[in-house]
């Protein structure tokens, strides 16, 4: 008998052929001056659609949305013609796509960001991070300057205006990035958001920001097409919140739910670390509050994913690392065939080495 990690289902509107995802990779092999996906991309994608879904690396809004090299964007028209060629190619083989919207906040330097300008945050308050520059590598991010109130529903709008490019590309729907310690965390999180405004203070404060890209996401194209992905208890980008069960509680119970969006995402610990939850923490329990589909990640590897599967306790499981160097995963999981490692001297950045170079278990063992 099938087991239920390789049948069919649906998250909302997009029907899925298998509960296997490709999770949110940032690969930095786009065009740095455009923002245009990769040509190599194409294959990249289509390489890794015998999963059920596929989200995108992390695309940036809008020009000030973006924090790292060589990531793409979705809000020119150059850059719709890109992603339609990996859409396409992605259909062609049966699976779905979505696009992962993503502004970074903080975690930037001013020279990506137009006029040289600082990023922007919920507060002046510097992440202890690095990001990586196409001309000077790798460089401490820069110190942000606090978006004042009437700054926000501007960058709500981008989302909004990234969401309907992303389906004139031809895209299944999106993925609103609100993990990782990226802008939308930045707001959620205790850790730096202490706002004096109606964005800052208490939770329903702090989770306004999300609230309102959710609702402008859903009004620009069908809810049943808008995932979301959240980190709760992850310390990613030097960013932690002291009560996660309760702001994260209250964003899922009251901007998520009963709205028919299409699933919900989380990194179940700490992004690509640990999945140990403290005392008191409780994926399960957030999962509760939301009534759509749920997508878990982080340290799945197959024994994990069928049981969690099975129980009910996830519909997806998205595979970041493993899918990385198994471009053909969904069948090597199937097949409980072994796992090629992926090198990491070539996650970010680069060309075809390390990115479309991995070959199916087929052509290894042709080999
Ligand atoms: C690794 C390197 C750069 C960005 C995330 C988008 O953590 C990222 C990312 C990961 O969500």
């Amino acid at each position: 008998m099938t087991h239920p990690l390789f049948t069919p289902t649906r998250l909302g509107d997009i029907e899925i052929a298998n509960r296997i995802a490709l999770a949110p990779l940032t690969r930095n092999r786009a065009d740095e001056a455009t923002g245009v996906p990769s040509p190599l991309a194409v294959e990249y994608y289509a390489q890794r659609a015998s999963g059920g879904l596929l989200i995108t690396e992390a695309s940036q809004i809008s020009p000030r949305a973006k924090g790292y090299a060589m990531t793409p964007g979705i809000y020119t028209p150059q850059q719709v013609e890109g992603w339609k060629a990996i859409t396409s190619a992605v259909h062609e083989k049966g699976s779905k796509i979505v696009i992962q919207l993503w502004h970074v906040g903080r975690i930037a330097h001013s020279d990506l960001l137009p006029g040289g300008e600082p990023p922007l945050s919920s507060a002046g308050v510097r992440a202890n991070m690095q990001t990586f520059l196409k001309d000077k590598g790798f460089v401490p991010t820069s110190t942000p300057r606090a978006l004042r109130t009437d700054e926000i529903p501007g960058i709500v709008d981008d989302y909004a205006r990234a969401a309907e490019r992303a389906m004139e590309a031809g895209f299944d729907g999106v993925e609103i990035h609100a993990a990782n310690g990226y802008l939308i965390d930045q707001f959620l999180k205790d850790g730096i958001n202490r706002r004096d405004d109606a964005y800052g203070g208490s939770v329903e404060n702090r989770a306004r920001l999300l609230g309102e890209v959710v609702d402008a996401v859903t009004g620009a194209i069908p809810a049943g097409r808008v995932g979301i992905r959240l980190s709760p208890f992850s310390g990613a980008n030097d960013l932690t919140d002291s009560d996660p069960m309760t702001t994260f509680a209250h964003a899922i119970g009251t901007h998520l739910a009963g709205r028919g969006m299409s699933y919900l995402h989380l990194v179940e610990g700490q992004t690509g670390g640990p999945r140990e939850l403290a005392e008191g923490q409780s994926i399960a329990e957030l999962r509760k509050l939301f009534d759509g589909a749920y997508m878990a990640n982080n340290g799945y590897d197959r024994e994990l994913a069928m049981k969690t599967v099975e129980s009910g306790a996830a519909d997806v499981i998205a595979f970041g690392r493993p899918y990385i160097a198994n471009p053909d995963l969904p069948e090597r999981l199937a097949a409980d065939a072994p796992l090629e490692e992926g090198d990491r001297a070539t996650y970010y950045g680069g060309g075809a080495e390390g990115y479309t170079d991995y070959p199916t278990l087929a052509q290894s063992k042709a080999a």
